[in-house]
């Protein structure tokens, strides 16, 4: 019995152990109301420590009906991305005029001070929560 517990132990070890080559870290999250509160994106920088490179390919929330990942400013055409790649030992800053979280489809209308929480999904680095706060 006792060998079978430290096995088990072994194997979590296993799978804490640095096998993700990519780090990924999310900072200063932000939420901007956009297109007269149709819309709100979301804006922050992501930094990966690895040495390999990591992908966000998915993102959720429950505040809206719809989140997409976009790799464009707020403009007529700004689409969808099929994902937002972080390089090795570097970052991706998602800001005003460039790639952004967008959400849109909103059960009460978004305001100052609301707190948005959206989960961010990597490759690599697996799901990461996130909160930004509606400026
Ligand atoms: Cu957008």
């Amino acid at each position: 019995m006792k060998k079978i517990v430290f096995l088990s132990l072994a194997m979590i070890a296993g799978m804490m152990s640095p096998g993700f080559a990519a780090e990924i870290t999310v900072s200063n999250p932000v939420a901007v109301i956009e297109d007269g509160g149709k819309e709100i994106a979301v804006f922050m920088t992501i930094t990966n420590s690895g040495s390999d490179p990591d992908v966000l390919y998915s993102a959720k929330t429950p505040f809206s009906k719809d989140i997409v990942i976009m790799s464009g400013k707020m403009d007529a055409d700004h689409s969808a991305a099929a994902g937002i790649e972080i390089p090795a030992a570097g970052a991706i800053e998602l800001k005003d005029g460039g790639a952004h979280i967008g959400l849109e489809g909103f059960a009460n209308p978004p305001k100052s001070g609301d707190v948005v929480e959206v989960v961010l999904f990597f490759e690599e680095a697996g799901k990461m929560p996130i909160k930004a706060t509606v400026k």
